[in-house]
């Protein structure tokens, strides 16, 4: 009999969210138990040794880091979510990694403290969905027809221009038609919009209004387009938290 999976959580994390789509895609049954990142409880800090989540419970074994526990996901559960082909896979694993790259990336933006660190963080962020957009010709998942991790990877990371929309247009995603594509067939495939609550949008604005650097600025400057009483934010760790 299989050992029972929890998914020790946060509201906001990418990295959960990509460990619970690929969960929802394999029909695997897991539960989740969210912990405060800005106020780590004793036990969190004693099961997680880089204090980090996602963290997967497979009985009383702890598997951390998001693609470790994607790949673990692969090797016991249904419904593989990887390309059977060695080199197609290799790829993918790529792919991955680099989408942890892009997280970095985002969290740098949010950070800015100031106006010229923003504009770098926003170019560089260009230039990744640049080499992105050239990559993503498949239609409707990055590779065709069968939907993949690098589905379930790039799902949070194009969730957040949802937000980043609503502040301004910061031009990121401007002219890439692949990309608008892949992100608007994300945005509807049940298991990318479900692996967030329903107040996702308004935990994230909450988050980004108190990080006191640029983006807060603007966001504050253009507040009346931002959702009113949006909450608690549940605790995110900082800058770092995406790390
Ligand atoms: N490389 C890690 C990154 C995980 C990560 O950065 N998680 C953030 C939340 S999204 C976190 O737990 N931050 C808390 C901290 O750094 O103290 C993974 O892929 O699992």
């Amino acid at each position: 009999m299989s050992q029972p999976l929890v998914l020790i959580s946060h509201a906001l994390c990418p990295y959960v969210q990509r460990a619970v789509i690929a969960l929802t895609e394999k029909g695997v049954t897991c539960e989740r138990v969210s912990v405060d990142l800005a106020n780590k409880p004793r036990w969190f800090e004693a099961l997680s040794p880089l204090g980090k989540t996602p963290v997967l419970k497979v009985g009383s074994t702890v598997i951390f880091e998001s693609a470790v526990i994607l790949e673990y996901l692969e090797e016991t559960e249904p419904r593989p979510l990887h390309p059977v082909d060695p080199l197609r896979r290799a790829e993918h694993r790529a792919l991955i990694e680099y989408g942890s790259a892009v997280l970095n990336d985002i969290a740098q933006f949010y950070s800015a403290p100031d106006a010229a660190g923003f504009a770098d963080k926003q170019a560089r962020l260009a230039r990744r969905f640049d080499w992105l957009e050239a990559r993503v010709a498949a239609t409707p998942w990055f590779d065709g027809d069968s939907f993949s991790l690098v589905d379930a990877v790039f799902a949070p990371i194009l969730r957040y221009f949802d937000v980043f929309d609503g502040i301004d247009n910061f031009g990121m995603l401007a002219a890439k038609p692949n990309l608008a594509r892949w992100r608007g067939a994300l945005a509807a495939r049940p298991s990318v919009r479900h692996a967030v609550s329903a107040d996702y949008a308004a935990r994230l604005s909450a988050f980004l209004a108190v990080r006191k650097g640029h983006l807060s600025r603007l966001m504050a400057a253009k507040a009346s387009v931002l959702q009113p009483s949006p909450g608690p934010t549940g605790g995110f760790a900082g800058a770092s938290g995406h790390a």
